[in-house]
């Protein structure tokens, strides 16, 4: 048995854990908590009072929050996946938290009202709002990768394992406007380590 148990369904945030602990080549168990109630047990809640996923037990140390995990697991692995300098840790902190707090509601909403709800519950209208949150953003991205492969430069690093992953499901998203960001998505999920995610939800 390993060490590290990933708690959470592939077709939930625990994508982005399961991306980051292939990319690092760890060997994990992967505990298939999904939203069927097996999330709200007592055993569960006592992992995660919230009953979200992911959550990971690393022997006796828990933690939750997807990209908070990400960090952790990056930085404990060190180089190459996590920057050795301390611009770069602290750029990789700017773009996790870029991440989480400016695209994954956005995203969420445009994913639910195009493609993960029924066809009759789904409002084009917050699909199209999410959009326009969306477009500095991803503009903000294109200008960051039009000169270099990667967020940090030219190594793929955890930076771009977080927003990329926040990123999924844009997979299916019109990225015209912002090649560049179109063509570092298409890198970093042409990852053997990002097939293998994808491949566990897809
Ligand atoms: N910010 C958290 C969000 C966790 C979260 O809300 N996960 C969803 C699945 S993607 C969940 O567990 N939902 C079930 C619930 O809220 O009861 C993270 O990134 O890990």
């Amino acid at each position: 048995m390993a060490d590290l148990k990933i708690y959470g369904i592939a077709r939930s945030r625990a994508f982005r854990v399961l991306w980051a602990a292939k990319e690092l080549g760890l060997p994990y168990d992967h505990v298939q908590i999904g939203f069927d109630g097996s999330n709200k047990t007592p055993e569960y809640l006592a992992v995660n009072p919230l009953g979200t996923v992911p959550t990971i037990a690393d022997g006796a140390f828990r933690l939750s929050e997807s990209l908070a995990i990400n960090l952790y697991l990056a930085k404990r692995a060190g180089s190459p996946l996590y920057p050795a300098a301390l611009e770069d840790e602290a750029r990789t902190w700017q773009w996790t938290l870029f991440a989480a707090t400016e695209l994954d509601f956005p995203i969420l909403d445009w994913a639910r009202h195009t493609m993960v709800l029924p066809p009759e519950k789904r409002d084009p209208a917050v699909a199209a709002k999410a959009l326009s949150t969306l477009a500095p953003k991803l503009a903000l991205i294109d200008g960051a990768v039009r000169e270099r492969p990667y967020l940090l430069g030219d190594r793929f690093t955890i930076a771009d394992l977080n927003v990329a992953s926040v990123m999924y499901r844009l997979l299916w998203g019109d990225l015209t406007r912002t090649p560049a960001a179109k063509a570092w998505l298409d890198r970093c999920y042409d990852r053997p380590a990002a097939r293998e995610a994808r491949a566990l939800r897809e």
